[in-house]
């Protein structure tokens, strides 16, 4: 959120420019009066001292094989708004991508599971090889977990 902490009246508005750590993609940013593009969001109105603008909302990706914690950077321009920035530190706990059910251990029940994704039967939330589209090669991979063939399921 920018705020301004100085008793002057930020006249000018304000660009804050988004950059989203290795291990993330930048899907998409709003937030109520900026007009955001891919990067950056922007607005024109002035803010008075003590004030804050609304808060800007910054929707990633995670890659699959992000590790650690990954810090996402926003930067602030405009007058008055001088080597401004903010940083969000968001510590990854990503379980198994074979785990499909969420139940921390990957089993029959996971394989059961890819097999409804695959059909439609259930949302196809698990595309577990990278391939774009949940199928019988998602559910092979999930099988191969299960029988704990090496690199089936990278841990992560
Ligand atoms: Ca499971």
């Amino acid at each position: 959120m920018v705020s301004n902490p100085s008793v002057l009246t930020a006249s000018a508005g304000a660009t804050v420019m988004e950059d989203a750590p290795s291990g993330m993609r930048l899907v998409s940013l709003w937030g109520q009066g900026w007009t955001c593009g891919a990067t950056d969001c922007q607005r024109t109105d002035p803010l008075p001292p003590s004030a804050s603008y609304p808060p800007i909302y910054v929707m990633v990706s995670v890659s699959k094989t992000a590790t650690g914690t990954q810090t996402d950077v926003a930067l602030v321009a405009g007058f008055g708004f001088q080597n401004a920035s903010a940083t969000d530190p968001t510590p990854l706990n990503l379980s198994n991508p074979c785990d499909a059910n969420r139940d921390a251990v990957v089993s029959a029940a996971d394989v059961q599971y890819m097999i409804n994704e695959a059909l439609g039967l259930r949302t196809a939330w698990d595309d577990v090889n990278g391939y774009g589209v949940v199928n019988v090669a998602d559910v092979q991979t999930v099988l191969n977990g299960v029988r704990q063939i090496p690199g089936a399921c990278p841990a992560i």
